[in-house]
């Protein structure tokens, strides 16, 4: 083909992803049109020339990755796959934005193939796309062979000016720079508009240099319609190999639009349809019919697809060649794709005693970790700056880092929010199960990603220690008092508060085991001590979310309790039996993991005949109805905590036996 020809069809295959994204905002009513008219052009050359990719499977693990962090330009993504070849009918592009579609107005994931990532609060995509790149960095050093480089692709990002506004991109890419994440390519587009007006209103730092103050490459295209201008710059970024890369395009949101073209209207509204039809006239694309593509306008992208599959072909020799010559690694490395733990890795787990001295479950959960990190190569994490409080650390791996990307403990300096969005990366990447850690309180920093972690589906394991007043001096600023209550609103996350370094075992069980959904540990600072009845009954137990730790027969009252509650509630209940109460105690340490237990097994531990029922937890009391009921009490907090020594906490806010034991006593008269 001509250079006039390939010329043609570069431009006839831009306009039908810019008209394709057009026509599905003009059909719904609803979308964001302006972001894919600027940004086709880059878009249309990432994924016929550049992207190794294979749309006839976007499972094949070594795929480039391509991240739309700017979500609210879906139906950008959407024409890219239904062109390139990912299944993504035309009839779905015609159902955009609604019930049932695989077109809905943010890309999701778990949804729609070939979405690597869920995308829509600003700076999450380009924050897992951190954590996407630091993924094969680790896998690259830890899997590949000379000769063998299996784990070898490239993380592709288009980000736009709210992602860059947003904290939590600042956090990702500084640490992106510090470890000299060079497979990391994003894409600027920089287009001067978001939705309040020009970004000029908020923003007018020089996005590039701070970005060449984080250690990255920062290159410029001035037009973001130059093709020529877009290859060179791709092209460089290719070759830039020790630092991420980050591509300022200069580009006109809304572009060919003649009245909204350079403004916000064009952001997040349809086009309406007169201007529509000047859109179309005005870059020469016929008005009718609307969701059409001229043959000539696939045909880049049937050839992209050829290579992919030719790719993904060469990709599988090498793989059965590497069996072969690195068994062992090579067993690792299909076990982690295929979702399996290694055989017999639940023998590692510690198994605490009553006998132990009293123990922290923080404590009792690192020792979990240095016990099974032999076993599970795959686990690796780290802590937000708090890795000696959160005991996060594996003894004798290196710090992940540029000059030991082998490393498995990631320092993810103070940068809460930025760890639980790579957590979402590395989990994407099946090679790692990843782990981070904060104090409880902190959680409230990290939210959103925990939220997008748990519409993904994804392992991500989160160590929250400090998790009560009891943490004690440190005050009311550090006291988690909401913050249980908070993380327990997620649907879909597994929140599970141990009551000594027997449950904190069980805990990890569950979490490892649990493959398709993010699992928050709420671990203490105080000493705790390991009971006999945990001992006895927590291995079945911490997997029921709820289990009878004491019992009497005919019980007229039961006393729940989590966490460092537990032993508290256990002697009162102790006591109480010594008065002749019939009491039952209950540790909950999982209310996810008790709701999915049946029915039946959920009214023997908590029987609808016993109305009388105390829930003691340090934190506040909202969502403990459901399991005390109308004629149950709850000891909780509903006030900020204070600074003090923790046994002092315990007797002001009335968390020792005696105190629970008067409380239960006022119930019964
Ligand atoms: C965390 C977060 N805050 C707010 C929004 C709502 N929102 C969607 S797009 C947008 C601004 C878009 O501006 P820009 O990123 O420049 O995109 P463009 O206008 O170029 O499409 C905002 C504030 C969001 N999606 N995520």
């Amino acid at each position: 083909m001509g250079e006039h020809e390939t010329r043609d069809q570069d431009q006839l295959a831009i306009g039908a992803i810019r008209f394709l994204s057009v026509d599905m905002v003009e059909k719904a009513q609803s979308g964001h049109p302006g972001a894919p008219l600027g940004q086709a052009p880059l878009a249309y050359l990432l994924w016929t020339r550049h992207m190794r990719h294979n749309p006839d499977n976007p499972d094949w693990p070594n795929r480039d990755r391509f991240v739309l962090s700017c979500g609210h330009a879906s139906a950008l993504l959407y024409s890219l796959l239904h062109l390139a070849g990912y299944g993504l009918g035309m009839a779905e592009l015609e159902r955009f934005r609604q019930w049932g579609s695989k077109t809905p107005g943010h890309p999701e994931h778990e949804l729609t193939r070939g979405v690597e990532t869920t995308t829509g609060p600003l700076g999450q995509g380009i924050s897992n796309a951190v954590g996407m790149a630091m993924a094969e960095k680790m896998g690259a050093a830890t899997f590949n062979r000379d000769g063998f480089p299996v784990i070898d692709h490239t993380i592709w990002v288009i980000a736009s000016d709210g992602d860059l506004m947003e904290g939590v991109s600042s956090e990702a890419s500084s640490l992106a720079g510090h470890l000299k994440l060079g497979r990391l390519k994003v894409f600027y587009d920089d287009n001067d508009v978001s939705i309040d007006g020009p970004t000029s209103l908020a923003f007018s730092e020089d996005v590039g240099k701070r970005y060449e103050a984080y250690g990255w490459r920062v290159l410029r295209v001035e037009d973001g319609n130059d093709l020529d201008a877009l290859e060179r710059a791709i092209e460089e970024a290719k070759g830039e190999t020790e630092r991420p890369t980050l591509v300022v395009v200069r580009t006109v949101i809304g572009y060919g639009s003649p009245h909204k073209g350079g403004t916000a209207e064009a952001h997040g509204a349809p086009l309406g349809g007169d201007e529509v039809v000047a859109t179309k006239k005005a870059l020469g694309w016929p008005v009718e019919p609307t969701f059409s593509v001229p043959d000539a306008a696939r045909e880049p992208f049937e050839r992209a697809r050829e290579r992919g599959r030719k790719l993904e072909r060469e990709w599988n020799d090498l793989m059965e060649r590497y069996r072969q010559a690195h068994p062992e690694t090579a067993a690792d490395l299909d076990g982690r794709l295929s979702g399996k733990l290694p055989e017999g890795w639940q023998d590692a787990l510690p198994k605490f005693q009553p006998t132990d001295k009293p123990m922290a479950t923080r404590a009792a959960s690192g020792l979990v970790i240095n016990a099974i990190a032999g076993r599970l190569p795959q686990l690796a994490g780290g802590s937000a700056d708090l890795a000696p409080s959160n005991n996060t650390l594996i003894k004798g791996s290196p710090d992940f880092s540029a000059a030991h990307p082998e490393g498995r403990n990631l320092r993810f300096g103070v940068r809460e929010h930025a760890m639980g969005s790579i957590l979402n990366g590395l989990s994407l990447s099946r090679l790692w199960i990843p782990y981070g850690g904060t104090f409880l309180i902190f959680s409230d920093y990290m939210r959103p990603p925990i939220r997008l972690a748990s519409l993904m589906k994804l392992q991500a394991l989160y160590i929250f220690t400090h998790d009560s007043i009891f943490l004690g001096e440190d005050g009311p600023t550090h006291q988690p008092i909401e913050q249980l209550a908070a993380l327990r609103a997620i649907p879909g996350l597994t929140v599970i508060r141990p009551a000594d370094a027997v449950e904190t075992a069980e805990a990890w069980r569950v979490a490892l085991e649990h493959r398709h959904g993010p699992t928050a540990l709420a671990l203490t600072r105080q000493n705790l001590p390991v009971l006999a009845e945990t001992a006895e009954r927590a291995r079945e137990g911490v997997a029921k979310g709820a289990y009878i730790l004491l019992d009497a027969e005919d019980p007229q009252v039961i006393l729940i309790a989590t966490g460092s509650e537990v032993w508290v509630t256990l002697e009162a209940g102790k006591a109480l039996q010594g008065k002749g109460v019939r009491a039952r105690v209950v540790s909950m340490p999982s209310w996810e993991l008790f709701d999915a237990q049946p029915q039946e097994y959920r009214d023997c531990v908590l029987p609808p005949a016993v109305r009388k029922r105390l829930a003691v937890e340090a934190g506040v009391p909202q969502g403990w109805h459901k399991y005390v009921g109308t004629e149950g009490e709850i000891h909780g907090i509903e006030r900020f905590g204070a600074s003090a020594p923790f046994k002092d906490l315990a007797r002001e806010f009335g968390y020792t036996p005696e105190k629970v034991v008067e409380r239960v006593e006022g119930m019964l008269r």
